[in-house]
């Protein structure tokens, strides 16, 4: 027996990436410390890493798609193929009809975009319009860079912390324990949900409004801080564009009248409009509550016009502008010019959602290289093709056909919108690759699926697109091939063996990612393996007020209240609230048949997304999918705390399990997302019951009830209706796990 090593890599198993000892004995994985985050995983990761399902070798189909049946090949075999297969497809119908998407950020998303660009194809799909992509390109047209959420070191000097839309407890532990301990100081915390939360029940002041409308209450405590003069004088004098036409807007949003629209008292919002602008430091974070509506550009622009106004802005304690680390970063890596303006072109859905496309960027990132000096993406990794219109290419060959998809890192059929279209689409391709952990339903659907090294298997340099200078690096603890056990790789491998096979060759010289990590190093003179040995944490002091020199990245080289881009791109440069797309006040018609407001997706532990269902350790304790109803409209409903319900849209219906929740109003219910049944089978018609309890069966994709600007699909904003699942005493009719 050889002696046993800890190494230190980057954790994925969530959102706050900690470097985490890896205990390793003769190439096994003995166990990983668990950080003393709530809910750690890490505690779970031999479970994980050695769970029987873990795929080992790549798959290639054999019979019918979805059928379920797998022939093992060996890697070489693998690539040769699909490249085969992506040649013929550009030579058929143009690069275009080649496209690439994944979920939320987990891997080296750069070289997805190194490899697109080069082969000739702007479309990549994947969920940044949803999820920080929209409020990092918000953000740039706003202030030309993202203020970033994710240090919490910063919240020591906050005075007033207002979330809209997050609630951190399960979702940013880190995040949380920060907060926590900045109310132990005096820090106030004001929080905007729908839901009573952890988070809302530690508030001085909680907003629960009805969902969807946060512009409008965004707009009013605008309103008021302007009414009462306690906006910061100076500063918007010196460093904002546009505040009269703001100041003339927001007089729209008195709060007598916003009240009606969000179900907030008037007086609550003259209160939290005062409290944040007279506890400074303040700064407003939001979350996906926020973020994952159909009106998210004007929202997310009246967030950060508000932290703007009372003078928060790259400041200790308030929304810090930190810049980009002083490396090569990934959007150098990712080459987005050498796609030819011809095929930025053909970005599906940039003809509509055009902030988030090429002429949002051509807007906004030569002023933020202007102010930061380098290549550094905060409006441009983040945007890509529109999803929805991504779905629909595949589908139905509109405006023209998408044939091949290539999904590292992503499992649509559960994560993103409208699963029917989804499917359809996906069933619809000539080619479909993925790579993987597990045989996910979206994996089960492929043609050839690729066994993917996780964390514990790959080198990883981890710098969050970016949005910081924090840079933090870990190494490789297992080996990713143990020869007759299994034979995975990273996927910086993958990508690479595809490029080399397409005639990618000279633009892919480092051999390995470590060799990319030292050329991206280079700049702070160290190699990736000199990096680790120091500790692997670069973190440069944080400066202030750095708009003082060369003001901020924005076409005015000021903070646009008022946005140019949005001028120039034809949308409304000021926010405005718009219903949302599916409302009982836009849709009264739709609402007599489904009259609840349906949120989803709202975070909880242990799960992560869809993953970790087959994990017994926490299955065993948390089997099903919850829907939150309060009890009064249950009971109306014939329906217990516990029964099983269908729940319903006007595009299908799923079942979870009812749990009276009196933290609700009793008009909203609240669906869990991510919910499939590892267990029952992967061929069709099951795929590991998609079907059953997904909830994004019921989502939209209707390109009109997107986001006008960016295409935002709405999550937290829809209706449905929900009754009882019928069962027959004695006789349980419905599978098992269910
Ligand atoms: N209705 C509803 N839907 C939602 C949300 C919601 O609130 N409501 N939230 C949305 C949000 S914010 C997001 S970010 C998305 C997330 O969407 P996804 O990221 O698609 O969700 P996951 O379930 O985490 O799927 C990731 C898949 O990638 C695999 N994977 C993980 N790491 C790696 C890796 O390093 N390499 C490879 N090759 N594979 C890997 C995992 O096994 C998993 O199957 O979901 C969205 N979906
Ligand atoms: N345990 C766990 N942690 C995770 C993840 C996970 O899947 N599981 N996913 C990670 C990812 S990718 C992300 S993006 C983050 C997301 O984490 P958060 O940003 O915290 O997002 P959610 O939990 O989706 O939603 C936050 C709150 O928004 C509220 N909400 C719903 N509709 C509205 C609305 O219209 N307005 C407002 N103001 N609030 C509303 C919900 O009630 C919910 O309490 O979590 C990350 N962390
Ligand atoms: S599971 Fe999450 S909290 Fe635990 S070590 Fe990994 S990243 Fe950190
Ligand atoms: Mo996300």
């Amino acid at each position: 027996m050889g002696k046993g090593e800890v190494k230190t890599a980057v954790c994925f198993f969530c959102k706050p990436h900690c470097r985490a000892n890896v205990h390793v004995k003769d190439d096994r994985l003995i166990r990983v410390d668990p950080s003393p985050h709530k809910g750690c995983r890490a505690a779970k990761a031999v479970e994980w890493f050695y769970h029987p399902d873990r795929l080992k070798w790549p798959l290639k189909r054999v019979g019918q798609r979805g059928e379920g049946r797998w022939e093992k090949i060996s890697w070489d075999q693998a690539l040769d193929e699909v490249a085969d297969k992506l040649r013929n497809i550009k030579d058929r119908y143009g690069a275009e009809a080649v496209a690439a998407g994944g979920g939320t950020s987990r891997t080296y998303e750069e070289f997805r975009q190194r490899f697109m660009y080069l082969f000739g194809s702007p479309n990549i799909a994947w969920g940044g319009q949803q999820c920080h992509g929209n409020s990092a390109v918000v953000a740039s047209m706003t202030y030309g860079w993202f203020p970033h959420w994710s240090s919490t070191a910063r919240l020591d000097r906050t005075k007033c912390i207002m979330l809209i839309g997050r609630n951190p407890p399960p979702s940013f532990q880190q995040t949380w324990e920060g907060i926590l301990k900045a109310k132990q100081k005096g820090s106030k915390l004001i929080v905007i949900d729908p839901r009573n939360t952890e988070t809302a029940k530690n508030a001085d002041i909680f907003l629960q409004l009805r969902p969807g409308t946060d512009c409008a209450l965004l707009m009013s405590l605008i309103h008021v801080i302007i009414e009462e003069g306690i906006y910061d004088k100076d500063f918007v004098a010196g460093w904002c564009h546009g505040f009269e036409k703001l100041a003339e807007r927001a007089k729209e949003y008195e709060p007598e009248k916003v009240a009606e629209i969000t179900w907030v008292p008037q007086e609550k919002i003259r209160a939290a409009a005062r409290m944040f602008a007279s506890n400074k430091p303040s700064c407003a974070v939001e979350g996906m509550g926020l973020a994952q509506q159909s009106n998210s550009t004007h929202a997310l622009h009246a967030k950060y016009i508000l932290s703007a106004i009372v003078g928060n802005i790259d400041v200790e304690g308030g929304d810090e502008l930190l810049g980009p680390a002083p490396f090569i970063t990934e959007h150098e890596i990712e080459l987005p010019d050498r796609l030819s303006e011809e095929q930025w072109g053909k970005l599906l859905g940039g003809d509509r959602y055009r902030l988030y496309a090429r002429p949002g960027y051509q807007l906004t990132q030569p002023h933020v290289e202007r102010v930061w000096g380098k290549k550094c993406d905060i409006a441009g990794l983040l945007a890509g093709a529109s999803v929805p219109a991504t779905w629909r290419a595949m589908a139905y060959g509109e405006p023209y056909p998408v044939k091949a998809f290539i999904t590292v890192a992503g499992n649509q059929m559960l994560s993103q919108t409208d699963t029917k279209l989804i499917y359809r689409a996906l069933k619809s391709l000539d080619l479909l690759v993925a790579a993987e952990f597990f045989l996910t339903p979206t994996a089960e659907l492929a043609d050839y699926v690729f066994p993917a090294a996780c964390w514990m298997e790959r080198p990883h340099l981890y710098n969050y697109h970016n949005v910081h200078p924090l840079i933090v690096g870990g190494e490789q603890a297992v080996p990713e091939v143990i020869p007759g056990e299994y034979d995975r790789r990273n996927d910086y491998y993958f990508w690479r063996g595809l490029a080399l096979r397409l005639g990618q060759d000279t633009d892919w010289p480092w051999e390995t990612i470590e060799e990319c990590y030292d050329y991206r190093l280079k700049p702070l003179g160290f190699t990736f393996r000199e990096f680790l040995d120091q500790g692997g944490i670069y973190n440069p002091p944080r400066r202030f007020k750095k708009y003082e020199q060369n003001g901020f990245g924005t076409p005015t080289g000021k903070i646009e209240l008022y946005s140019t881009v949005m001028e120039k791109l034809g949308y409304d440069p000021l926010p405005h609230h718009r219903e949302p797309a599916e409302s009982p006040v836009s849709q009264p018609e739709l609402a007599r048949e489904y009259p609840l407001i349906l949120i989803t997706g709202g975070r909880f532990l242990p799960f992560f997304h869809s993953e970790w269902r087959q994990i017994d350790s926490y299955r065993s304790k948390y089997p099903h999918p919850i829907v939150e109803i309060h009890p009064d409209t249950a009971r109306d409903l014939g329906i217990d705390d516990g029964d099983w319900v269908w729940i319903e849209s006007p595009r299908g219906r799923i079942m979870q399990k009812c749990k009276y929740f009196d933290d609700i109003d009793p008009r909203i219910v609240h669906a869990q997302h991510g919910w499939w049944y590892p267990e029952l089978p992967g061929e069709e018609p099951w795929l590991h019951g998609v079907w059953i309890s997904n909830i994004n069966v019921l989502t939209n994709s209707e390109l009109d009830q997107m986001d006008e600007a960016i295409g935002t699909w709405p999550f937290k904003n829809l209706m449905c209706k929900v009754y009882k699942v019928k069962t027959y005493t004695g006789n349980p009719a419905l599978p098992h796990s269910v």
